[in-house]
């Protein structure tokens, strides 16, 4: 029996999951007792770090974690769950740490995209029965802006490379803690699990591992879930967001099913968006929970879910916050919320403003769970201009001339799945989300969707450049060339694609194969 400890952040069913299928019981801890009487203990620590300690102090569990800690008894420490037992951390200074291992807990200050997200290596420093089985060139998710500097360099199990060399886990005793997430780390995440569960194998020191380990450039498999016209929830598709074929919406298969078959043909990440979310109220929306839930039971990679992520009032009169509605997403199994319509208003709030009010989604729910949980969609459609002086926005020298030969263009957002455009370009409204506390730009193109042109490179160059957080590039892939071009010609760090991973035209596993030796990618 393993026992969890859940502090209410997070997606703690995807950890739970991951135990199962290797065959063990889980029982969620919900009192300092329980914690006490643990045989193996697994702390998944998810959001940020203020909030973490003060809901185990509210919880009365940081004396009987200590206790425990001390104790040398097992445990597994994942994220926060490794912060939390160092003396101190700069996203909250004036909170304590557990104190356990001594060292602090920093801010990544590194010329790279904040937060870190994706699949990195590890160089590994000492021999630990949880390498047993790994050869040492495997990729593990990791998904974080800060990170632990141990005073003693004798915990430190491994390090990763990311603009500078960080500590990716630490074993002191049977303290066992990672920065990376096993549960979402793919068939070699199980691995290390399965090491730290079952009785324990011989100490190993993997030896193929690099000097220098490289973050891997993200393949996003996306699945855009609605009701269909008899009520059904299926993955449609759009050309240039219309989903409609002969007047019906296009159905390309059952959501649960695809996810799987994504994830078993590499996919790094699966994301689902609820595409009629804006007019829906997702807490009614029970089979998309319900999707998650499913999904989360056997894919063990980050899954995303967007539309619908607002404020509410429902029938009765009653308001439920964003965070509510993304609280119950994480509950149900997603590892990030995107926000679409939502974030456009926002931003011009903040802009007719000028300051921030705090209690925006991004804002609200960045604070709880953490930047690299918020996502932002933005949905752009490009707009010619001649001269870029006729509009307030940020304008880009364009070398595909509009109809009337235009030189320049803007893209414009739009809100409610492309319906309604806004008087809000796409750089801006990136810039005003990461500064809200957004981790992740999904960056869409209503021109380029299900067209298999290829990515709007101006767009993502544009974007990804203004911008120190990670962008997924999407829309308009329909060739493997077009993957390369995205990672050739910008800095984004993830390209999504739809159409032709529904169609069967090009499989994941063979958009890897193509990227291998030209861009770091991650295999198995
Ligand atoms: O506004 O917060 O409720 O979120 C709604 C979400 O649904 C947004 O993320 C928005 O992008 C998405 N959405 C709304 N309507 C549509 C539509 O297609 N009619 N889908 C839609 C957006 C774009 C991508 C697509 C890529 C790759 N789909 O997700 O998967 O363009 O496609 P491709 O590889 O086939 O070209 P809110």
């Amino acid at each position: 029996m393993i026992a969890l400890l859940d502090y209410g952040a997070g997606n703690v069913r995807s950890l739970t999951n991951a135990i199962e299928s290797l065959g063990e019981e889980v029982r969620t801890v919900s009192s300092g007792e329980d914690i006490l009487a643990a045989e193996k203990l697994v702390f998944p620590g998810v959001g940020a770090f203020g909030s973490m300690m003060h809901s185990l102090s509210d919880r009365g569990f940081v004396e009987p974690l200590t206790a425990y800690l001390r104790s040398n008894r097992p445990f597994l420490g994942i994220c926060l769950g490794l912060q939390a037992l160092f003396d101190y951390s700069e996203e909250a200074p004036e909170i304590k740490g557990l104190g356990i291992i001594p060292g602090s807990v920093k801010r990544f200050t590194v010329d790279l995209s904040v937060p870190h997200i994706g699949w990195n290596g590890l160089n590994f420093k000492h021999p630990s029965p949880f390498f047993n089985g790994l050869v040492g060139d495997e990729k593990f998710y990791f998904v974080h802006s800060y990170h632990v500097v141990p005073k003693d360099a004798s915990v430190v199990l491994t390090t990763t490379d990311y603009g500078c060399e960080f500590v990716s886990s630490i074993q002191s005793g049977n303290i066992l803690a990672t920065q990376f997430h096993p549960e979402k780390s793919g068939r070699f995440g199980l691995h290390i699990l399965k090491n730290f569960l079952g009785t324990v194998p011989e100490h190993a020191l993997p030896n193929a591992a690099s000097e220098n380990s490289q973050l891997a450039k993200r393949i996003v498999a996306c699945l855009d879930v609605r009701s269909n016209d008899h009520g059904d929830l299926v993955v449609t598709k759009g050309d240039q967001y219309d989903v409609r074929e002969s007047g019906k919406v296009r159905n390309l298969g059952e959501p649960v099913d695809l996810a799987r078959r994504y994830y078993q043909e590499g996919a790094d990440e699966i994301t689902f968006l609820n595409i009629t979310g804006f007019r829906d109220f997702p807490l009614e929306d029970m089979p998309m929970l319900d999707v998650l839930q499913q999904t989360s039971k056997n894919v063990f990679v980050p899954l995303t879910i967007g539309g619908g992520i607002r404020d509410y009032t429902d029938k009765n009169g009653r308001n439920y916050s964003a965070l509510e509605v993304a609280a119950e997403y994480f509950r149900s199994g997603a590892d990030k919320v995107s926000i679409g319509s939502d974030a456009v208003l926002i931003v011009e709030n903040y802009l007719k403003s000028g300051r921030k009010n705090g209690g925006s989604s991004i804002e609200e729910i960045s604070r709880v769970y953490g930047n690299q949980a918020v996502v932002i969609s933005i949905d752009p459609r490009r707009v010619y201009v001649a001269s870029p002086d006729v509009v307030a926005h940020q304008v880009i020298e364009t070398a595909t001339p509009g109809p009337k030969g235009e030189l320049f263009c803007w893209y414009q957002c739009t809100i409610k799945g492309g319906r309604e455009g806004r008087d809000l370009d796409a750089i801006t409204l990136a810039q005003v989300c990461e500064q809200l506390g957004a981790g992740e730009i999904l960056l869409n193109c209503i021109d380029r969707d299900g067209t298999n042109l290829g990515f709007d490179i101006e767009l993502i160059s544009a974007v990804s450049n203004a911008v120190s957080i990670p962008v997924i590039a999407s829309s308009g892939a329909g060739a493997l060339e077009h993957f390369y071009e995205v990672f050739a010609k910008t800095d984004a760090e993830a390209t999504l694609a739809a159409g032709i991973f529904h169609r069967r035209e090009i499989p994941i596993d063979a958009v890897k194969n193509y990227l291998k030796g030209k861009v770091e990618i991650r295999l198995g």
